[in-house]
């Protein structure tokens, strides 16, 4: 076997604080929409594999929650471990940050870095943002005193600008070995999961600033029949008043996140959906461990 032919595939874990881009860098390496985005801090809270197969190299990326110093509750606490298990399992680590706004939850990662034994890629994102070009030399400057990146690589996630480089530089620090998914796998989660995904992408979108972490989704019912994919799934929230404003006057309100949802699971799925959404009271289960696991958030 020629050493071009030598098949490479590798685990490449992205981490950083909430909000950097992580899933929009991942969405844009794999040319679709995997993983849910939205403006608000925290969007992400599961694990979620992103396979890319270009010949005879595989990365399987691993999005995260972004990990954040909140303190307290379950679920904050269910998305840091989610974030942070990955750092001493993968082949590779992006670590994303932000262009210019380097935080201190951006120094605790790095602390926590400190102990991995693979190697790190600082992808600075959000480039497109800065006024000027001449502020970026200085930046990367200052950046890799703070600790042994393998390489630092700018970019934007958002339009891909040198994404492509990002690319190329992982698939070089992958290592030799067979594949881990078929050549034409994209992901190991459920249509299921990710519809419920969608409708959660779609409650955030709406809500804005509204409502904080209070909301999740639970697919009730999915059933795939000749032409068209039925979908039950229940909203729960922790307060009527939460619930109120999430159906909006006279329904509204829920039923625009509804054909958002609706439209975007369709695209997924390939097919014609139906999408019925109940939106239930269910107090705490944000800080309830035993009402987390029942919702799918379970290691
Ligand atoms: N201008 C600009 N905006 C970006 C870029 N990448 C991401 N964004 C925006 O930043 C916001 C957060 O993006 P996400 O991909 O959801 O961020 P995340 O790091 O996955 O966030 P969590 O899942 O909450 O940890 C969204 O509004 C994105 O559109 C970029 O390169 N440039
Ligand atoms: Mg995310």
């Amino acid at each position: 076997m020629s050493d071009q032919a030598k098949l490479r595939c590798g685990y490449v874990a992205i981490v950083g604080r909430p909000n950097v881009g992580k899933s929009t860098l991942l969405n844009k390496i794999l040319g679709m929409k995997l993983s849910i985005t939205s403006r608000k801090p925290q969007t992400t809270r599961h694990q979620i594999l992103g396979v890319k197969t270009s010949d005879n190299i595989q990365a399987v990326y691993v999005d995260t929650p972004g990990i954040h110093q909140r303190r307290g509750t379950a679920i904050n606490k269910y998305m840091n471990r989610a974030a942070t298990s990955v750092l001493n399992d993968v082949d590779l680590i992006l670590f994303v940050i932000q262009a210019k706004k380097w935080t201190e939850e951006d120094q605790a990662i790095i602390d926590k870095l400190e102990s991995v034994s693979c190697p790190v890629l600082l992808v600075v994102n959000k480039v497109d943002q800065l006024p000027g070009k001449d502020e970026l030399l200085p930046m990367l400057g200052e950046l890799s005193s703070l600790f042994d990146f393998a390489e630092i690589i700018p970019v934007s996630a958002l339009n891909g600008m040198n994404v492509d480089v990002l690319e190329q530089k992982v698939t070089q620090l992958l290592p030799e070995s067979v594949h881990f998914y078929p050549d034409d796998q994209v992901t190991d989660r459920s249509m299921r999961f990710l519809a419920s995904e969608i409708i959660r992408e779609k409650l955030t979108r709406e809500l804005g600033q509204e409502l904080p972490y209070t909301s999740t989704v639970d697919i009730d019912k999915y059933e795939e029949d000749e032409g068209i994919v039925r979908i039950h799934a229940t909203i729960y929230v922790e307060s009527a008043g939460q619930k109120a404003i999430i159906i909006g006057k006279k329904g509204a309100r829920l039923k625009s996140i509804g054909t958002a949802a609706r439209q975007d699971i369709s695209k997924m799925v390939d097919s014609k959906v139906y999408l019925n959404l109940w939106v239930k009271v269910r107090e705490g289960w944000s800080n309830d461990e035993r009402a987390l696991r029942g919702l799918g958030y379970s290691e």
